[in-house]
């Protein structure tokens, strides 16, 4: 057993201890009331899943094990020379609870080196969609031709102790997070560079390599990378993807089976897909003005236009944040540092001076502010990579960092298999009614 694995095991048998105490000894304690209004609108601020790898605060935003993204930028391992992050290490304080060492950064990127080999069945199985698929129905359907691959399903099959189900998952998580960037670079450069693959450098670190298989060689490009991998690496337990993911995983549907729903759930606009969304409607608005930078006074106009015909402002809003993303914060200085001057990235500093105002006069938006999407388009297309349909295949390389490592913490905690109660609304007018 390698050591990473190790260290989780004892980790994870410590607190098992504490759960099973605190569920013996506090079971029956009440967290809150859950109201009427909760249970018809996305059941918004009810405490109802444990996830370890990440929580969030509605003010200051996400905290990984603890760390703020400002935190984690100074603390996380480097590449020589870097200053970004390297996601090696924020899966390894994920999964571990502990910030690592260079040696366990190193040890992690060169493990995901060696299981990154992809059969090439998974690319027949891209290859025989149509070219106009989108890049995350090539992802999912990616993921799902991989699933051959499970350790767990294998196992399972074969007759397992429940004890050991973490075991399996892990050797799933690490295989499958060490292959998703070559599945991703496959679908770019087969849908938007004629099929010219190219093929991995064993020496790169884990963004620094998928950056390559892209087709990206400016060293800012690797660097946006490994920011881009950190920052969207988990968002606590309830969003869709997480949630999806954790919901499929409790039926023991393997690492593949559960990340490819949860991807599903991505792929939506209201969540991950939003990240291709924002910069598809700045880009419209430019074009509609007839190029150039907008002001801020078209910049509102074209706002309200967006709101009159019934759509959202993409990149701004959230379910459970109140004031501005930390992850479009990062991402903003990350702008301010590498391109202050890209026309785009200006564009969407003065669209954030100018939409939450417009929000907040509506009066039912409960968080005006941008968040991590309302950023990441404009960076991108700096460094080249402007076809934005594949942006939520990015958003969904580095959310499995977060939603496996929650995995491998569900199956090591033994947690049940998910089954809230629902009621028809007949049953709820009974019930106000006091019957
Ligand atoms: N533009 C226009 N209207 C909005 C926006 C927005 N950006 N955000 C919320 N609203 C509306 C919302 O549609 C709802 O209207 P109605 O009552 O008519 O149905 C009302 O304000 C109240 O919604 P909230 O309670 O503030 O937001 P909710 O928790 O339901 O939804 C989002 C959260 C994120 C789905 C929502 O803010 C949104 O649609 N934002 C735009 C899409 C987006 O950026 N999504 C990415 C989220 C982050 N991610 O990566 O996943
Ligand atoms: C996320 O990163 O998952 C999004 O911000 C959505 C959420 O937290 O609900």
């Amino acid at each position: 057993m390698g050591y990473i694995k190790e260290k989780f095991k004892s980790k994870a048998d410590e607190l098992n201890v504490e759960v099973k105490d605190m569920i013996k000894n506090h079971g029956t304690k009440k967290i809150e009331e859950v109201t009427v209004g909760q249970v018809y609108q996305g059941m918004r601020g009810i405490t109802g899943l444990v996830t370890e790898t990440s929580l969030l605060d509605a003010n200051e935003g996400i905290r990984f094990r603890g760390y703020s993204i400002p935190e984690l930028r100074e603390h996380l391992p480097k590449v020589p020379g870097g200053a970004e992050p390297l996601p090696e290490g924020i899966f390894h304080l994920m999964l571990i609870g502990e910030l690592p060492t260079e040696a366990d950064v190193q040890y992690i990127s060169s493990m995901w080196g060696r299981r990154s080999h992809v059969p090439n069945h998974v690319f027949d199985a891209i290859d025989a969609l149509p070219i106009s698929t989108h890049p995350m129905t090539m992802f999912t359907v990616g993921i799902m031709a991989l699933q051959t691959e499970s350790s767990f399903a294998k196992a399972y099959a074969d007759g397992i102790n429940k004890k050991d189900y973490w075991s399996y998952t892990y050797e799933d998580t690490m295989n499958l997070i060490a292959r998703l960037p070559r599945i991703a670079a496959y679908i770019y450069r087969r849908k938007y560079k004629n099929g010219q693959h190219i093929q991995p450098n064993g020496m790169l670190d884990w963004a620094g390599n998928f950056a390559h298989m892209l087709g990206f060689s400016d060293p800012g490009f690797a660097e946006l990378m490994r920011l881009y991998m950190v920052i969207h690496a988990d968002h606590e337990g309830g969003n869709v993807s997480a949630h999806t993911t954790h919901l499929v995983g409790s039926a023991l549907s393997d690492a593949y089976l559960s990340f490819a729903a949860g991807m599903n759930g991505l792929a939506g606009p209201l969540h991950g897909l939003a990240n291709q969304e924002v910069i598809k409607w700045i880009l419209q608005m430019r074009e509609e003005l007839g190029g150039g930078s907008p002001t801020k006074e078209q910049i509102e106009a074209y706002v309200r236009k967006t709101l009159a015909e019934g759509k959202v402002v993409p990149g701004y809003g959230h379910a459970v944040l109140r004031k501005t993303d930390p992850r479009f914060t990062a991402q903003m200085e990350f702008a301010k540092k590498h391109l202050p001057n890209d026309e785009l990235v200006k564009i969407v500093w003065t669209v954030y001076e100018t939409v939450p105002p417009i929000l907040q006069e509506l009066g039912k938006v409960k968080n005006p502010w941008p968040n991590v999407d309302a950023h990441s388009g404009a960076l991108l297309v700096h460094y080249g990579l402007v076809e934005y349909e594949f942006y939520t295949v990015l958003f969904g390389v580095s959310r499995a960092l977060g939603v496996l490592a929650s995995l491998c913490w569900d199956r090591a905690l033994g947690l049940s298999i998910e089954r809230p109660k629902s009621v028809t609304t007949e049953w709820m007018k009974q019930f106000v009614e006091g019957k």
